[in-house]
């Protein structure tokens, strides 16, 4: 054992050095900065993931990715057996191995596996995927000579999307396969067939049209979504735009159309035309058009939230079944939205802090739980209850034949749905599913509610950790008085609405501001950002009015 630690410190320290004292965390999407301040970190994850693997007695997997970030960025993500992002009390155990000295590695280790009982030298597995990154390749060897150190097997996929890593290490860690088959071909088959199935005898339906534009972000989605074409067959026409040629996340993808509200930058759009933009790892989508006065519209993840809690609300009532529904949100969730689910949707809304694992947490209370981001990162889950009551269902024979064909169809769904994250693919399906069994344009599903104006900004402060928020991060209790001030900002705006929390993906403090005119939205979100200059030792220039 001394001699596997031994030799995993020497090849850390020689090969992968920590060459800064420079600290790192573990965030809400692992660990993300700049390419080249990386490698060690990767290296050492590698060594933890398979440490894990060996505490769990099960396949756990590694993302190398830095998502809708500029593409000098990347990062790093442990998976969890079950496709769940990194279990929180190893957030600390990543966050420590990461930072200590080189001379300290082997130490470190051994306390990691002292204090968790683990046995080196069990069987360790590690599914290691990348994005698209010219980084990438480099850092995922990184990661490969962190597990094969400490004697774990690496399966290295190459490039995938971060969806289909966690969708691949669920299907392994679940018995009999009965989640589908950990590779390619088994993501795309099960995607695609359930669609195809659902789509029935036409392809067109109403006011849908089976023909869709796509932004790949010049990212992992533009190349798997060439794949998934092939098995879709005549189904659904995607023409891709941004489909690698440019740079990566540059003036395109989900983030740039979300934030700056406008399409991408090559992207020409006609009226009506339907369109759809995934971040730079393919776990987020966005959708868009111009309306009939040629004004951009967004339909972010908040729209696609409501749109498929609308249809599931709809099935299960048809279906008969006895199963409860909820909607998970955060606080950039547009107001409108949460109004709608509350009023008219009549689905009970739950607001939690940003970051997928608090999303996901929170679904897993219903029997189909919805989650999503506003920025288009989300899915549905269903607990084993609803799966098995659907299951029993979709072949009860003694049911009316109208029930059983919508359990059929909520089978069928969940199929479609990449239950294990958020996963632009997967919730493209479904958005087009949903929209063709509607019959409905952009237009029609847009027009269940109007999103308030609304505008994010960032600010540079000397150490964001200042910031510290409660109530769903929706309130400041850190620092003194800021709260007060935020308060009576907001109280000047017309449906005015406001918070700031430090980001855990850069080095800023994001505020978030939404009122009843474009030009009040970007006033308030000003206004605020120079409070938090002021009240929290704002760094570089000055906030200045939104454009
Ligand atoms: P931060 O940088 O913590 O705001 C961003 C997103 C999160 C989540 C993570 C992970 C916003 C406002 N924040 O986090 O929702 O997606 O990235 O990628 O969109
Ligand atoms: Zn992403």
């Amino acid at each position: 054992m001394a001699d596997i630690l031994n030799n995993s410190q020497q090849l850390g320290t020689e090969k992968y050095p920590r060459k800064s004292e420079k600290l790192i965390q573990y965030g809400t999407s692992g660990f993300r900065t700049k390419a080249e301040e990386l490698a060690h970190v990767m290296y050492r994850m590698g060594v933890l993931a398979a440490f894990r693997s060996m505490q769990k007695n099960a396949v756990i997997g590694v993302m190398i990715t830095a998502s809708h970030n500029d593409e000098p960025d990347n990062g790093v993500k442990l998976v969890d057996p079950h496709g769940e992002m990194l279990e929180a009390s190893w957030e600390g155990i990543a966050t420590k191995l990461a930072n200590v000295k080189n001379e300290e590695l082997k130490s470190t280790m051994c306390d990691i596996l002292e204090e968790n009982k683990i046995e080196l030298g069990k069987n360790a597995m590690v599914y290691v995927g990348r994005d698209t990154r010219p980084s990438s390749p480099y850092l995922a060897q990184a990661v490969i000579d962190g597990v094969e150190s400490v004697q774990g097997c690496v399966t290295d996929f190459g490039i995938l999307s971060t969806p289909q890593l966690h969708f691949f290490v669920t299907c392994q860690n679940t018995n009999n396969k009965a989640y589908g088959e950990p590779n390619e071909e088994g993501y795309f088959k099960k995607l695609a067939s359930a669609f195809k199935a659902l789509r029935g005898e036409s392809a067109d339906n109403g006011q849908y049209q089976h023909s869709l534009t796509l932004d790949g972000a010049n990212g992992v989605g533009a190349l798997k979504m060439k794949i998934l074409q092939e098995y879709l067959g005549n189904s659904l026409e995607v023409s891709i735009f941004s489909s690698g040629d440019g740079k990566l996340n540059y003036q395109c993808g989900a983030d740039y159309v979300k934030v700056l509200q406008k399409p991408p930058h090559s992207m020409q759009l006609e009226v009506g035309q339907r369109a759809a933009s995934l971040d730079g790892d393919a776990d987020r989508l966005v959708y868009f058009y111009l309306d009939t006065q040629g004004k951009f519209k967004l339909l972010d993840g908040d729209k696609i939230a409501t749109l498929v809690a609308g249809y599931l609300k709809k099935l299960v009532k048809e279906s008969g079944l006895n199963l409860n529904m909820g909607l998970v949100q955060t606080a950039y969730a547009n107001g409108s939205s949460t109004e709608y689910i509350n009023n008219t949707l009549g689905v009970e809304v739950a607001c939690v802090p940003t970051g997928v694992k608090y999303l996901h947490h929170r679904a897993l209370d219903f029997d189909i739980g919805v989650y999503f981001e506003a920025n288009g990162h989300g899915t549905v889950i269903f607990s084993p209850t609803a799966t098995d009551m659907i299951k029993k269902a979709a072949s009860d024979e003694t049911l009316p034949s109208d029930q059983v064909a919508t359990a059929k169809r909520l089978f069928l769904l969940m199929d479609v749905i990449n239950q294990t994250v958020g996963d632009a693919l997967s919730d493209l399906l479904l958005v087009e599913t949903v929209l063709h069994a509607f019959g409905w344009s952009l237009a029609e599903w847009d027009a269940a509610y109007t999103d308030l104006p609304n505008r994010q900004m960032k600010v540079s402060v000397a150490d964001r950790n200042v910031i510290q928020t409660t109530d769903a991060e929706r309130r400041c209790v850190e620092p003194p008085g800021l709260q007060t001030e935020i308060d009576s900002i907001v109280a000047k705006f017309n449906k005015g609405r406001s918070f700031a929390r430090p980001s855990g993906t850069e080095d800023v403090v994001r505020v978030y501001a939404e009122a009843d005119t474009q030009a009040n939205a970007d006033q308030l979100a000003h206004q605020v950002a120079l409070k938090i200059y002021e009240l929290a030792n704002g760094v570089g220039t000055v906030p200045s009015l939104p454009n």
